[in-house]
């Protein structure tokens, strides 16, 4: 790039959050005027939140790392790429030399299925590191709902989307649009999209344990006790079957199960449910007829229902409500995307069970065991030990359950290298930091989140500034990475024509051969459409689009079934208090927040402190407690102090904080996030509390008791 002189405009899609907002930079020269909604975004329309402006505060961040890093015993010093490159190589095969291929572990984190690089190129490097200890944050997140595509329609990503701009009725389970900005449900602007809804007489409702921004603007707010969801949705199903409100329509044609339904839902009548849901049975009653009436009508759920112990089953019986009620594959129900780049198509279905991990003996899913295992995996002695670590883009000592002992366990590796901007709770353990070119400097395609989107759209953002001189872009440094490690495999060798092919390269060949390209679709024409392009509304897509072998749904899948004991041992057992610990845990997001990442940024974290513990007034009376002060939150697994909010809008006997706080420990270089450090929900949390059907994470739920400070 040349020198850019004067005022002139870069449109670009904030990569931050699933939500694909369009943004209008203005440019003096290099340097940034200001970061606006792209109101010529077809799909975003303007909407933008606070975070986008301060992708220009990652992108001049002092804090963020431009050149490898490596540990010493006099601290941390700046080394050349190629010195980096050969000592990470030289450990790591050295590791697997002397201990296996497994005692090297990968973690991959969140920001890169927000990264084109990682999403085309990212798989060289895990290919080259030839491991079955590979983790991600995929297990503490939407595990279930990837598990339970694979079982329903066959394939991990044929994830249906709610169609929120022609749906008659909303209903949410576990999940915050207006402060995450919708979730595999990539909607831009989702409050305006919502209000759409009530406009044209439609229905919004949330269930939640607390009146979140979107529980407010419902048009009715169900308060649910924390992971008892499995059973309100059982007896929704039940009440729609037994009333003989059940209309699949053509899904009936290629759908197998229906009839083995009841059997599995027949004992969970609205009266039953009620105790433990804490929802009365006529509020059942009227919500599954509502649901069932509605011209159309999408029930969608995301983390509140996805990580608790149930996260396979809830996740299976919202699928269930939209098959039986005829909403999966109509306009206004839950549909399928038409992808410019299908991914879905080239990626892989999802095996499971093909090992497990050796201290708990947990299933893999797609290559990748639970994130939950990673901290005993490290410390558990003996024959396949993991003794290396290699982090991409992950903060997993803030971002799993019991991050303390992972915390620990990290510090104990023989080595570690983490591919990541910052130095952070997790990578301070690592003996090498390889920092890539991030946000602004990097060109952009949403891989993922197209596929997720609620209308058909393409958009290509090309950098606005260039890498810093040396800078590496991710994909980069996963090549360069591989090809050391690879003893020179032909897959790997440079000189190999697909290991020239840049991202953009396999971006032009995706959209060639993708759905769109025969009506010219092609990278040359994404970059005369700085704005993206709109491909319309989500289109029916069955039974064409099952990945099951013989193109049918099965909406019975025999490990849910399986799993349906679970349900009645779990809930049988009665008393959720043990050992004192009186109240429910649940987390919140927050629309200034970005899970661990982003609280380096002064424009978002200042003002009032946000790592508050919210509890009801009533619970606060009950012990003492006034708000502002300083109070103790206890688990099984660990103590930490955190100031009291108290506030009606969260049920009695639940208390909630929010996860990716925690930046006071030693070893951090973050000097905005240090000064509004928070603590770490994931001090608490239980890594021995998952969803045993999927292997997910179960934050929510956790019993805790909470005191005054000492
Ligand atoms: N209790 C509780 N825990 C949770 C959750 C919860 O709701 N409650 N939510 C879970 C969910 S949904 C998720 S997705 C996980 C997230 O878990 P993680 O992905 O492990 O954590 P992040 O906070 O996203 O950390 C991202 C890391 O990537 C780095 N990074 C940012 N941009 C780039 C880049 O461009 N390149 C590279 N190489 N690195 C980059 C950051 O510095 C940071 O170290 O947390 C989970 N943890
Ligand atoms: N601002 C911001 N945006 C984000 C993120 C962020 O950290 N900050 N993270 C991004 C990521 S990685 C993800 S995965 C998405 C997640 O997107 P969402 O799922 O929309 O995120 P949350 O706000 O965590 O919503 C979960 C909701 O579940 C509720 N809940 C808790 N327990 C239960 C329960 O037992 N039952 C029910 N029914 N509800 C319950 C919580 O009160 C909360 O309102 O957000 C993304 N967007
Ligand atoms: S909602 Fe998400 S995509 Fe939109 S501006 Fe905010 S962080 Fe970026
Ligand atoms: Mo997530």
């Amino acid at each position: 790039m040349t020198e850019r002189t004067g005022n002139w405009t870069h449109y670009r899609t904030c990569n931050l959050c699933e939500a694909m907002c369009g943004l209008e930079i203005a440019m003096d020269g290099e340097r940034i005027v200001a970061i606006r909604g792209d109101k010529a975004d077809p799909f975003s329309q303007g909407h933008i939140c606070p975070k986008a402006i301060a992708l220009q505060d990652i992108y001049a961040d002092p804090d963020r790392l431009k050149s490898p890093l490596r540990r010493t015993a006099a601290g941390w010093e700046s080394i050349g790429w190629d010195e980096a490159f050969d000592e990470v190589a030289a450990n790591l095969k050295r590791i697997q030399a002397q201990h296996g291929r497994n005692a090297v572990g990968v973690y991959l984190g969140n920001p890169n299925v927000h990264n084109l690089g990682s999403q085309l190129l990212l798989s060289t490097l895990v290919r080259a590191l030839r491991t079955t200890n590979r983790f991600s944050a995929t297990s503490v997140d939407q595990l279930p709902q990837q598990f339970t595509a694979r079982l329903m329609f066959g394939h991990q990503l044929l994830l249906p989307i709610p169609d929120v701009d022609r749906t008659d009725y909303f209903l949410i389970f576990g999940a915050n649009p207006l402060a995450s900005n919708g979730s595999l449900m990539t909607a831009a602007g989702i409050e305006r999209r919502l209000k759409a809804i009530q406009r044209r007489g439609g229905r919004v409702v949330v269930v939640d344990p607390r009146r979140t921004e979107s529980a407010a603007l419902a048009d009715e707010h169900l308060f649910i006790r924390p992971a008892s969801d499995v059973l309100l949705l059982l007896a929704l199903v039940h009440t729609i079957l037994a009333e003989g409100l059940a209309h699949p329509g053509r899904l009936a044609e290629f759908t197998d199960g229906l009839d083995a339904l009841w059997e599995l839902v027949a004992p969970y009548l609205p009266e039953v449910v009620s105790g433990p849901t804490g929802i009365p049975a006529e509020t059942i009653g009227h919500l599954a007829r509502e649901f069932a009436a509605a011209p159309s009508a999408v029930c969608y759920g995301r983390i509140g229902v996805s990580t608790q112990r149930f996260g396979g089953l809830c996740h299976w019986l919202i699928n269930v409500l939209n098959i039986i009620t005829g909403n999966l594959d109509r306009p206004g129900g839950a549909m399928f995307t038409t992808p410019a780049i299908d991914i879905v198509d080239k990626g892989r279905a999802g095996k499971m069970g093909r090992w497990r991990s050796r201290a708990r003996g947990l299933a893999e899913f797609a290559g990748e065991l639970p994130a939950a295992v990673l901290a005993e995996e490290i410390l558990t002695p003996g024959e396949g030990q993991i003794r290396a670590m290699v982090t991409v883009a992950g903060n997993p000592v803030l971002s799993t359950p019991n991050g303390r002992r992972l915390d620990e366990a990290l510090a104990s590796l023989d080595y570690m290298v983490a591919i990541d901007i910052y130095h952070n709770e997790t990578t301070r353990h690592a003996h090498i930091i390889l920092p890539p070119t991030t946000g602004l400097e990097t060109e952009h395609y949403d891989l993922i989140f197209h596929v997720l989107a609620v209308r058909n759209s393409a958009k290509y953002s090309p950098a606005l500034f260039e890498p810093a001189a040396g800078a590496r872009h991710d994909w980069q440094i996963y090549g360069t990475l591989a090809q050391r490690l690879s003893n020179g495999e032909k897959l790997l060798d440079p000189a190999h024509p697909l290991n020239q092919m840049t991202p953009a390269m396999m971006l032009d060949f995706g959209l060639r051969t993708g759905p769109y390209g025969q009506d010219g679709l092609s990278l040359e024409k994404l970059q005369t459409e700085p704005h993206g392009v709109d491909l319309g509304p989500l289109q029916p897509r069955l039974p064409e689009r099952l990945f099951t072998a013989d193109k049918r749904i099965q909406l019975v899948p025999e490990l849910m079934a399986q799993d349906m004991a679970r349900v009645q041992q779990v809930f049988s057992d009665g008393t959720q208090e043990l050992d004192g610990f009186d109240l429910t845990l649940i987390g919140r997001r927050q629309l200034r927040s970005n899970n661990s990442w982003m609280h380096n940024a002064e424009r978002l974290v200042r003002g009032k402190e946000r790592c508050t513990l919210l509890m009801h007034p009533n619970d606060a009376a009950a012990r003492g407690l006034a708000t502002g002060q300083t109070v103790m939150i206890e688990s099984r697994v660990g103590c930490i102090e955190l100031p009291l909010e108290l506030t009606e809008t969260i049920m009695p006997g639940v208390v909630s904080i929010p996860h990716g706080w925690g930046h006071d420990r030693p070893g951090v270089q973050l000097r905005v996030a240090q000064r509004h450090a928070g603590a770490s929900i994931n001090d608490l949390t239980d890594e021995m509390v998952l969803d045993d059907l999927t292997g997910n994470a179960a934050f929510i739920g956790l019993p805790v008791r909470v005191g005054n400070y000492k």
